[in-house]
């Protein structure tokens, strides 16, 4: 039976059982040691007892005789015997208390009437009066700070309330807004596309015009460029036979893409082929689109490379300057002027657009771009309604508390400054850190929940998803929320890592009907 019977001090057991088994009286009712009033009547010396949990009956004797026969420790409320039991010391003139039984005896004072330390009753000194005293005290104090509080969390109610109702008409009237913002985008955009497709009938004549003299830029493009390739062709065929060779190309400095001296077989090959030669048609074709983009690059410095040794032996050296002093007549400007047709057909392009259209297409435009304008300006406005409608919806399903009273504290933002950083608390938003140092600053959670006990759900708040901690987890806050006649920050502390702990006082957790005092006058029971 005596499953967890410590035997090291036998003399001292049988003194415990002695002194525990006792049933004295204290409240006037009889009770074993360490039992509380309310429990008292479940400890009757005339019957057997049976444990809380209801498994075991035991003769009442052993009740408190240093031997755990309960599971739940409910047989020894006055001993250390059961590890989960629970002593109940009533700390006459001030809080009672309940300690896990295991401090029962072990030489250090829990409660202040020192009933804990029965086997050495002169080790504690009963506290119990003056520490009531000051109990009482700091409850008084408390008492009045919620009734002073209690006003102007009233007034933080009435303010919550009214600003509650103004949002739910807000949102009736943007709701109704809104209904209309859509009826008139619905109106624009009928017209807008009305106006449009007007505007395409239009503007389909001018497209096809357009397609017209693209097909024929494109095809005087391709006449230049042919002509272009065909007078180059003409220049590199030294011997005018009608076909370049690999012999009449590899005098040609553009040849030479890899510019190392020479023309060399792989150059070949890229411009001809796996041909010896080619002829006018193919060089049109294949060779001039692959030569081209070379010759504009070198911006008309492609000289065969027997004639610019003689005007400049380092091709690297070659500048624009070079090219500008060279004969106007030579062969070199060709390609200059090749590119300058370009210029010139861009300039020809730009002068083209003023004036495209004829007066009754440019008034279609000019309405089609009212009707796009005036669409876009309907359709912003839906957009911004319906960024109010949510941002007040996300609003009112705020828990502001059961009456309201948190809700005007909502955006207001507190500081708190400590040796290095300034802690920032802007209400149902977020909380930030910002070095003094850096003036970083860092985000320490977003609103996220009340997390208060059941019966104090209003006292916690938890702003959660902070930025990450180095190598850890997202940084968090916990807000602790007490009542005080003005809204701030008390303290603000990182007890772990990352995990911040902010006191913060306010008028709205004044409650007059929810004291400590009497909190504290229920404990005493
Ligand atoms: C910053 C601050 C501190 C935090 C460390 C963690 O210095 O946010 O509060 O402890 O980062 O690395």
């Amino acid at each position: 039976m005596n499953m967890y019977f410590n035997s090291s001090n036998l003399l001292h057991s049988v003194l415990l059982i002695v002194s525990s088994f006792v049933v004295y009286v204290q409240s006037d009712v009889p009770r074993p040691r360490g039992v509380s009033l309310s429990k008292a009547s479940l400890y009757s010396p005339t019957k057997d007892f049976t444990c809380f949990d209801g498994t075991v009956t035991i003769p009442f004797s052993y009740v408190n005789d240093d031997y755990c026969d309960c599971f739940d420790g409910s047989d020894e409320p006055g001993t250390a015997a059961c590890l989960n039991g629970v002593f109940h010391c009533t700390n006459a003139g001030h809080r009672a208390q309940n300690i896990p039984s295991s401090r029962v005896n072990d030489g250090v004072c829990d409660c202040c009437d020192g009933t804990d330390e029965y086997a050495a009753p002169n080790i504690c000194v009963n506290t119990c009066e003056e520490l009531g005293k000051e109990a009482r005290a700091e409850a008084q104090r408390l008492t009045e700070l919620h009734k002073a509080g209690s006003h102007l969390r009233q007034e933080l109610i009435e303010k919550g309330n009214k600003k509650r109702s103004e949002m739910a008409e807000q949102l009736t009237q943007l709701e109704k807004d809104k209904a209309d913002a859509e009826k008139i985008k619905a109106e624009k955009e009928s017209l807008k596309n009305e106006i449009e497709s007007k505007e395409n009938d239009a503007l389909k004549v001018y497209r096809e015009v357009e397609e017209i003299e693209r097909q024929k830029k494109a095809e005087e493009e391709k006449e230049i460029s042919r002509k272009e390739s065909l007078e180059q062709f003409e220049r590199f065929d030294s011997n005018n036979d009608g076909l370049l060779t690999s012999d009449e190309i590899s005098t040609a400095n553009v040849f030479d893409k890899n510019k190392d001296g020479q023309v060399d077989e792989e150059e070949i090959k890229y411009f001809f082929g796996d041909s010896e030669s080619v002829d006018k048609d193919s060089f049109v074709t294949t060779t001039w689109p692959l030569l081209k983009p070379l010759l504009m690059m070198e911006q008309g410095m492609f000289t065969p490379m027997q004639d610019e040794e003689e005007s400049d032996p380092d091709p690297d050296e070659e500048t624009n300057q070079d090219v500008d002093n060279e004969d106007p007549g030579s062969e070199d400007d060709t390609a200059d002027s090749d590119l300058r047709v370009d210029d010139t057909e861009e300039h020809e392009i730009e002068a083209d657009t003023p004036n495209k259209y004829d007066e009754e297409t440019q008034k279609l435009i000019e309405e089609a771009t009212e009707a796009r304008r005036q669409f876009s300006d309907a359709e912003r406005t839906v957009r911004e309604i319906d960024s109010n409608i949510r941002n007040i919806q996300q609003n009112l399903e705020k828990d502001y508390g059961l009456q309201q009273e948190f809700a005007t504290l909502d955006g207001q933002c507190f500081e708190y400054e400590d040796k290095e950083y300034v802690y920032k608390l802007c209400m149902f938003q977020k909380v930030t850190q910002k070095s003094k140092n850096s003036g970083s600053e860092i985000g320490l959670g977003n609103w996220g929940e009340w997390a208060g006990d059941n019966n104090n759900k209003y006292s916690v708040m938890k702003y959660t998803n902070g930025i990450a901690c180095w190598n850890g987890p997202n940084r968090l806050t916990v807000v602790n929320v007490q009542c005080g006649l003005d809204t701030k920050l008390l303290s603000v502390t990182e007890p772990y890592r990352c995990e911040y702990k902010i006191d913060l006082s306010t008028p709205a957790a004044c409650d007059e009907s929810n004291t400590a005092q009497q909190q504290s006058a229920h404990d005493e029971l």
